[in-house]
């Protein structure tokens, strides 16, 4: 699956190919080491990968057990060979030797320290966490408990304040028992950061990028930068008209918007708030969860409906096994991790996407969300093992968005959901669901690793962590908390990934590289209107362009297989704010007068 996911490290020692870097012959010892790596730690990927997708498709302590034991395993080999890559530090090998150097010293995401007591106790927490966020409910009352499909439902639809906020309370407050566990995690995957030559595993999180850690920080300011006027226009509008549904006493005129009135559990994204916020007289009028719901769609169709997206750009159908294997629905007998993820289990074509679909538009696109990790976990597997990943993290999250862009109102005129493309006056209407969901996103998208970061450097102490994630929520979201929180509580561990040691900042990459992308595709399709109603659907020609660049994998530094596709080789936010530009002068007639920031 992800392999750098969940790559937790650990060293035994030395190994007899230790020897390798003493010999005259510095080259093609390198080679070779290389070689041995690749063989070793594709095996190693392989078994894990396995119990990894049980742990997370039947949860208990005995798979739990399995996955760690063999993640651990895995990470063994990871260390070993990262460190032995450090001894190949300034010798001539040939370019493609340097970049699996490179990616050897730099791919690890959690780094287990050399004691392998310590290791074993890492490994146990990190599996430990997301098996604690997969098994979190909220019990109102013993009988009444509720997962994590349940309370998002409530948020997404009730507009009841006060339910909200005991619904939004009572989901935060399932991650405090693992509070202690985050502190000992972040100790531990320090150390072993640290051992592997990185000032602490921020650093090393921030070291995957073809720059320097410092200069890959800078890099996202100024992304940030570019997009924040954009931001704040939508908050502002937002903000008027939930206050003027819920009232000055729960909605501030200038403040952070309370985080439980967004539509969504973490706030991250609020398109489930369109009915609240669609424009007048703008309205597309449809409503894609009401339409699947009403025709019983079934997981299976709505995946398959997925794949002819794919299959229209000339991407090749998926696998039997990715049918026989993949989880599409919650299961009514187990304990499963929900939370949406692609795997390819074998590293070659063992396709399989774990999800807990229900009939609605926000799973039908993140079905073609996941289906972007598959086509792109195939598009790469003709590459050494060490190459079959992203380009960088940011552009595996991207692939799938990206096609995303191209589900406009017209396509699904054309694959039969809806009747009759609204008209061009509902153009605002279309730009606020997408800015809803996507906009709406990237300080969200941002914020997390800022907080993860900061706590990995010590910056903020395990005492000042609850405070830290709200200061930094305030700042860039501009949503509080809706309730006094302390710091016996742990919001941040209330996010899945953040349990299951995921980066974030890839989706806030991927959250403007997918409109760099789509643009680009766009372009090659030779569509002459405005970006936001253009889709490739079908078109061939920009279909190749983007397996073209899929296909190149990790073997290039990203900026080169950017270009590759866009012409460009920097990250460019200026297609977000070519995309949204109809949208961004509509909210500021709107918001003339008003307040804006917070
Ligand atoms: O985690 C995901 C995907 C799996 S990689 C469902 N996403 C982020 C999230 O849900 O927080 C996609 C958008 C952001
Ligand atoms: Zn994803």
């Amino acid at each position: 699956m992800k392999r750098n996911l969940a790559l937790v490290v650990f060293c035994l020692g030395w190994t007899t190919s230790c020897g390798d870097s003493l010999s005259a012959d510095r080259p093609a010892a390198a080679a070779k080491m290389v070689a041995e790596a690749e063989t070793e730690l594709l095996a190693l990927a392989n078994q894990a990968s396995q119990a990894q997708w049980i742990a997370a498709t039947y949860i208990t302590q005995d798979t739990e057990a399995i996955s760690a034991a063999l993640t651990e395993k895995a990470i063994q080999a990871g260390v070993k060979y990262a460190k032995l890559a450090a001894t190949y530090d300034g010798v001539n090998v040939p370019a493609d030797v340097a970049r699996k150097l490179k990616l050897l010293k730099n791919g690890l995401v959690v780094a287990a320290p050399s004691d392998p007591k310590l290791s074993a106790e890492l490994t146990k927490l990190t599996s430990g966490m997301e098996a604690h966020y997969g098994r979190a409910k909220y019990c109102p009352m013993p009988s009444t408990c509720q997962d994590i499909g349940q309370v998002s439902k409530v948020i997404a639809e009730s507009h009841d304040p006060a339910k909200l906020l005991e619904t939004w309370k009572g989901w935060h407050d399932t991650a405090q028992p693992i509070r202690a566990d985050y502190v000992k995690y972040v100790a531990l995957a320090n150390q072993g950061a640290r051992e592997l030559g990185f000032k602490d595993s921020g650093a090393m999180w921030r070291s995957k990028y073809d720059m320097e850690p410092d200069a890959f920080a800078k890099e996202v300011d100024r992304l940030w930068e570019q997009v924040k006027p954009l931001y704040v226009s939508l908050h502002a509008y937002v903000r008027n008209k939930l206050r003027a549904k819920y009232g000055d006493k729960v909605v501030p005129a200038s403040g952070p918007i309370p985080a439980h009135l967004l539509g969504n559990m973490w706030a991250q994204s609020w398109d489930n708030l369109y009915p609240l916020l669609a424009p007048p007289n703008a309205d597309p009028g449809y409503d894609l969860s009401k339409i699947l719901a009403g025709r019983k769609a079934t997981a299976e169709e709505m995946t398959r409906m997925g794949e002819r997206m794919y299959l229209s750009l000339g991407f090749s159908p998926l696998p039997k096994t990715f049918w026989e294997r993949s989880m599409l629905t919650k299961p009514r007998d187990r304990e499963v991790v929900c939370h949406a993820s692609a795997w390819d289990v074998d590293n070659v074509d063992d396709l399989r996407i774990k999800m807990c679909i229900e009939p609605t538009g926000e799973d039908l696109f993140t079905i073609h969300h996941e289906l972007g990790h598959s086509y792109y976990q195939r598009a790469y597997n003709q590459q050494p093992f060490l190459f079959r990943d992203s380009a960088n993290d940011g552009f595996h999250e991207a692939i799938g968005d990206t096609v995303q862009l191209s589900m406009t109102p017209d396509y699904l005129v054309k694959i039969g959901l809806l009747t009759k493309t609204p008209p061009e006056s509902a153009d605002v209407g279309v730009l606020m669901k997408r800015a809803l969901e996507k906009v709406a996103f990237l300080p969200f998208g941002l914020m997390i690793d800022q907080w993860r970061w900061k706590v990995f450097s010590g910056e903020v102490k395990p005492e000042q962590m609850n405070a830290a994630w709200w200061e930094l929520r305030r700042k860039y979201q501009g949503v509080a908390e809706p309730v006094a929180r302390s710091e016996s509580d742990f919001d941040a561990g209330a996010k899945y990934h953040v349990p299951a040691s995921v980066p974030y900042t890839r989706y806030f990459l991927a959250h403007l590289l997918q409109f760099q992308f789509h643009r680009a595709l766009a372009e090659k399709a030779g569509c002459k209107q405005p970006l936001y109603r253009c889709s490739v659907y079908q078109n061939k020609e920009a279909g190749q362009a983007f397996a073209a660049m899929l296909a190149q994998g990790a073997s290039r530094p990203w900026p080169e297989t950017l270009k590759l596709l866009t012409g460009k080789s920097e990250i460019d936010a200026s297609a977000v704010v070519e995309y949204f530009a109809p949208l961004k002068k509509w909210l500021d007639e709107q918001n003339a007068g008003q307040p804006s920031g917070w």
